[in-house]
């Protein structure tokens, strides 16, 4: 008797009729002979699925180049099939699930015709984990396969788990022809499954990150009463060796990967990475709240990652311990063999081609590596892991500290005054765009907790889920807002950012353990400037008060523009939230 497993494997071989059928069990091994596959592959034309990279230079790294029109997540072909509309909210694209099914049942007719069907079991989340999930994901190119076993717990254990069972995560997905009017990415929460053809780019395609592990899970978490986010995970250690844990949420290439493995300019302290990009948080039996990182990897952006910005992030690449490491869309080095992108250390090579494979010239004004080109790398070779990244339980959680890309207008930190004040801080955070995703890079858009793109169902009902969840907390973390991006009238930033943010945390610690006082305004608590510990680094005063400034006309004009967004909301706003923003209007009438 075939498994309930089995039989949706060959159910979906019948549709997709691919040559091959091969179950991946993640070993290193397996892994050495899908790069030999995707090197002799044809992905888009001319252009083999794998090049080795120079092994002196980047040993065990390889370069893969996606199709021109797939290099970042496409928001407007991703959809939420929940069976009523309002269930996925004015914050998701939304189709029936049986006109999306059958849209992508004709989309994927034969897709897989001449290839190989990958089938990947995995966990995300360590195995030993209460919170843990397992999932199988079906592709049909080597690219997904190999970053699929960096980015999650990829094995043949899984199967074992799953035994007789129903319940795993699906994930069936096809590049089909690379064809953007035949691309979708379709989520089916009722079902735990998700259905992705026409792209090979990370959060399309890798179904473990984005796609399950939050829009999926943010759904699983509303129903199991736990969060799904779009979080950094990071110990702080100060020099007395305390460890205080915090969770950070920022939008797509707004500082995540930077913050996660930061190196603290102030002595004595250490900053210890859990996770990158996405956090599941569980009220624990002491009324606290934990974090497990659901993933093994880093898929992280290229440009700007340095010895100066993120030094960690470099050892990392470079650390050559977990089979291998990826890079896609940077420019090529021609001379060397080598990738790069704007930002790295050292001169600019002389000869580059950029992320399309063509020459490079510098006067044609265009960037040599695509602004989203990224790399992907195992977690375990990062040298500030975490001791605790396996810990089944999680790590406890001092302080969430939500923010986005602001260059006027918001201060480098405010607090909240308490939970639902600081569930308000979030649902009112703005973001200006970036190339993470297909659309007006600059525009600023609302981004609650920075998961306007991923949560998974109606975005008034997480704000509730939101509020319910403090109430559990018996000693619930405080609530930060970080803006890093705020510049003065040349257009540069005022804040140093990167391993000076380390000033920002430290004030945040102070706070959660009551050590410092607050400033109150309207919008939140503020600093004393003299309670920021400044030491060895020089930011004239007058900088300084900028950083801060609340600008009552400029805040009026925000209010105005959150009101708009909660607006859209209707009537599944929380009633704490427009009480909030009530208040927030009267501060400055
Ligand atoms: P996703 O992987 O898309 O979720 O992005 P992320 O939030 O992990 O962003 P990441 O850390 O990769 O940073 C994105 C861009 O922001 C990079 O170009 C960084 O150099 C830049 N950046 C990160 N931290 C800072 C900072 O503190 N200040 C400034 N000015 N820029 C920063
Ligand atoms: C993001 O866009 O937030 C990423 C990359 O972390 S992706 O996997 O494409 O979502
Ligand atoms: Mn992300």
């Amino acid at each position: 008797m075939p498994t309930p497993l089995e039989k949706w494997v060959e159910q979906q071989a019948q549709l997709t009729k691919p040559d091959k059928i091969y179950w991946c069990d993640g070993s290193e091994e397996e892994a050495r002979t899908l790069m030999q596959i995707g090197m002799q592959e044809e992905n888009i034309e001319g252009t083999p699925v794998f090049q080795a990279l120079n092994p002196s230079a980047w040993p065990d790294a390889y370069f893969h180049r996606s199709h021109p029109s797939d290099v970042a997540r496409t928001e407007h072909l991703t959809f939420v099939c929940h069976k009523e509309k309002v269930t996925a909210g004015h914050n998701n694209n939304w189709m029936a699930p049986d006109e999306a099914k059958a849209l992508m049942t004709k989309l994927s007719d034969g897709c897989m015709k001449g290839r190989t069907m990958y089938v990947l079991p995995y966990m995300m989340g360590h195995p030993d984990s209460p919170y843990a999930k397992a999932c199988v994901q079906i592709t049909d190119i080597s690219y997904v396969a190999v970053s699929m076993r960096i980015m999650t717990r990829m094995s043949k254990k899984v199967v074992e788990k799953i035994g007789n069972s129903e319940n795993f995560v699906r994930g069936l997905h096809s590049v089909g022809d690379f064809d953007v009017n035949k691309r979708f990415v379709m989520h089916f929460p009722e079902e735990n499954f998700v259905w992705s053809i026409g792209s090979g780019y990370g959060g399309n395609a890798l179904l473990g990150k984005k796609c399950f592990s939050l829009r999926i899970a943010s759904c699983q978490g509303y129903r199991e009463g736990w969060l799904a986010e779009h979080m950094v995970i990071l110990g702080i250690e100060d020099p007395q060796g305390n460890i205080s844990y915090v969770t950070v949420a920022l939008p797509s290439a707004c500082g995540k990967t930077n913050l996660a493995m930061l190196q603290p300019t102030l002595p004595g302290y250490k900053v210890w990475t859990v996770g990158d990009d996405i956090a599941w948080l569980n009220v624990g039996k002491d009324g606290r709240l934990y974090a497990i990182n659901p993933e093994a990897g880093f898929f992280g952006v290229a440009p700007g990652t340095s010895m100066k910005t993120n030094p960690n992030m470099m050892r990392t690449l470079h650390a050559n311990k977990f089979y291998p490491t990826l890079f896609t869309n940077t420019a090529l080095n021609v001379e060397t063999n080598e990738p790069w992108w704007e930002g790295l250390d050292g001169p600019r090579p002389e000869k580059l081609i950029d992320w399309q494979g063509k020459p490079w010239d510098q006067n044609s004004g265009t960037k040599a590596a695509h602004p989203n080109s990224r790399f992907t790398v195992s977690l375990y070779n990062c040298p500030t892991l975490s001791k605790e990244v396996d810990n089944p339980q999680g790590v406890p959680i001092s302080a969430i500290i939500l923010g986005g890309r602001r260059t006027q207008r918001v201060p480098l930190v405010v607090e909240a005054f308490d939970w639902q004040n600081g569930v308000f801080l979030g649902a009112r955070t703005g973001s200006e765009m970036t190339a993470a995703a297909a659309g007006q890079v600059g525009a600023l858009r609302r981004d609650p907790m920075a998961m306007l793109p991923f949560c998974g169902y109606n975005m008034g009902d997480y704000l509730a889920h939101w509020l319910k969840i403090g109430q559990r907390l018996t000693h619930p973390p405080k609530i930060f807002a970080v803006n890093w991006f705020r510049v003065d009238d040349q257009g540069e930033f005022v804040w140093p950012g990167f391993g000076e943010n380390i000033r920002v945390l430290k004030w945040m610690i102070d706070r959660a353990s009551g050590r410092v006082g607050a400033r109150q305004t309207p919008i939140g608590l503020l600093p004393e400037l003299k309670d920021l510990d400044m030491a060895g680094l020089h930011i004239p005063q007058e900088k300084m008060e900028k950083l801060f400034a609340v600008d009552p006309d400029g805040w009026r004009e925000e209010v105005r523009d959150i009101e708009k967004f909660f607006h859209e909301f209707g009537d599944r706003l929380p009633k704490a939230m427009a009480e909030e923003c009530a208040k927030l209007a009267k501060a400055f009438a």
